[in-house]
């Protein structure tokens, strides 16, 4: 038996602490995440477009069956917002297509309405359609529905899946390019004056290119002759996923300056977590949780390694500092955006939508200790810088009232009470990395070819050797 692939560093059993998974119930998460109410914001009053009423709002979620939208959508729905989930599946699709699986098990998107509607009383509607193809069905929507907003999560948002091959790199940039297009010129052929939101991403500015705090959207800049301006800040995107969110803000500037089109761009770090406070309401409602290789993120992945007992995959140093937030947040901040919109002839605005900072090889610490798993360090499969600062403001949210969730042990533990209920789901040759920036990437990664990934089914303390050659 070999141990877990090269083993460059690894940080020691940890004290072979484990700590003991508190049970999670509803009330208990929702105490843990201290839900701060949305009364104490400051909000726009009025449906725009006749549909809204009060303080609440008509809005279309476009990507509302995914990650990040389905729990927003129950989130809106709960707080009384009047709520479309428009999606064309593709997400489960792309499932199939790589042979993989939400850990979690996701009910239909009709059972999930169904659900929703049994367990709180109240009706979404769900309406299969594709942003990026579809368009006369998207305008016809517009306009039967007549949102007050809508928001955007309509894309594919991997970036090793959008770097995999040609086909995927092509797709990303014709699916959501296109998405963001068609939305822009129905919103106008609508003729509502519909504000849009839009999930943009940290990666559009790099990491710490700034060389100090990344501004919310915008940068001062002194040009030859001391002329002086304030510009979108430089894009630097480090995969073709991210490149396509930098498409999009040019996009939405460009409307925005065009058509006097309503949008907010919303730069958003890492989500984390699975369930939320309305998801964990009947099993029907579960969320979706992604842990391979392509659409598994940092912290969820390490999280579900640990239960698997299987050694935390960090890529190259670990010294790469990204930007994290908890998934209940990314639906307290949708509608803090939405009750907040720019006014018309107003620029863009851009809110980085964060909880902190913190670097891989910290989070993979804070996992161990916690956990007894081991640390590996394996060859990083994406062209990246092994070691960056990162320094954000997040003012606009927190000065709308937003305390975010930082990285908190409890929570931790409702990632891992989800991860160990499901984890028989779980196909251990869909953790390594899958997809290689380059070629030189992939030729460092080649040893990751031979490796089988194994875990102890009884459970993540038995598990010694958890791969093997
Ligand atoms: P996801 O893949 O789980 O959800 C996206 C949803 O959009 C899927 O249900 C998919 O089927 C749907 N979709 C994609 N293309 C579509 C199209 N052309 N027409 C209709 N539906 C389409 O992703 P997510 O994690 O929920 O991310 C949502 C948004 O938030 C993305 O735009 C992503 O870039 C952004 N974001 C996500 C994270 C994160 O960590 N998950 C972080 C920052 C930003
Ligand atoms: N990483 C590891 N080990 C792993 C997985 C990732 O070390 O097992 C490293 C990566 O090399 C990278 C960092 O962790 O440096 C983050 O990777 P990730 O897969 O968690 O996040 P990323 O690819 O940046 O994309 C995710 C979402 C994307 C969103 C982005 C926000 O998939 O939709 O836009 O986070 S941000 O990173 O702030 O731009």
């Amino acid at each position: 038996m070999m141990k877990f692939l090269l083993l460059v560093t690894s940080y020691s059993t940890l004290s072979n602490h484990v700590s003991a998974f508190s049970s999670f119930t509803g009330a208990s998460f929702i105490e843990k995440a201290r839900f701060k109410t949305l009364s104490k914001l400051s909000m726009q009053t009025e449906g725009v477009n006749g549909q809204g009423s009060g303080d609440k709002k008509k809005v279309i979620v476009l990507g509302g069956d995914g990650f990040c939208g389905w729990p927003t959508s129950l989130y809106l729905s709960e707080q009384g917002h009047d709520v479309v989930i428009v999606d064309n599946l593709s997400r489960r699709n792309i499932d199939t297509e790589l042979g993989c699986d939400s850990l979690t098990p996701i009910a239909t998107p009709k059972q999930r309405i169904e659900a929703w509607k049994e367990v709180s009383g109240k009706e979404m509607k769900f309406v299969n359609l594709d942003v990026a193809k579809d368009y006369d069905l998207l305008v016809d929507l517009f306009k039967t529905e007549k949102p007050d907003t809508v928001i955007h999560f309509a894309e594919q948002r991997a970036a090793p899946y959008s770097m995999k091959t040609s086909k995927t790199k092509r797709y990303t940039v014709d699916n959501n390019v296109s998405g963001s297009n068609n939305l822009c010129c129905a919103v106008i052929d609508s003729e509502l004056d519909i504000h849009i939101v839009h999930l943009g991403t940290m990666g559009v500015y790099g990491y710490g290119t700034s060389g100090g705090e990344i501004p919310e959207g915008y940068i001062d800049v002194t040009l030859p002759d001391g002329r002086e301006q304030n510009i979108l800040h430089p894009a630097y995107p480090g995969s073709v996923y991210h490149a396509t969110k930098c498409l999009d803000a040019l996009l939405w500037q460009f409307y925005n300056k065009n058509d006097q089109l309503r949008v907010t761009d919303l730069h958003q770090g890492i989500v984390w977590g699975t369930n939320t406070p309305q998801t964990i309401k009947d099993d029907r409602l579960i969320n979706r949780f992604d842990y391979d290789g392509d659409y598994g993120t940092v912290l969820n992945r390490f999280l579900m390694q640990a239960a698997m007992g299987v050694p935390l995959t960090v890529y190259g140093t670990g010294g790469q500092t990204r930007a994290f937030i908890h998934i209940t947040d990314t639906a307290k901040c949708l509608e803090i955006a939405i009750m907040n919109p720019p006014e018309k002839g107003e620029r863009v605005k851009i809110f980085n939508q964060i909880a902190e900072t913190r670097r891989v090889r910290d989070v993979a610490k804070m996992v161990a200790d916690q956990t007894g798993v081991e640390v590996n360090f394996i060859p990083n499969p994406r062209q990246e810088a092994a070691e960056n600062e990162l320094e954000v403001a997040n003012r606009n949210f927190c000065n709308l009232g937003l305390t975010p969730q930082t990285l908190d042990e409890t929570l931790f533990d409702e990632v891992q009470t989800v991860v160990n209920k499901y984890k028989h789901r779980c196909d251990p040759q869909m953790i390594l990395p899958a997809s290689f920036w380059n070629k030189k990437r992939a030729e460092e990664c080649k040893p990751l070819e031979n490796v089988k990934v194994e875990f102890n089914s009884k459970g993540k303390n038995e598990v010694q050797d958890t791969v093997a050659k």
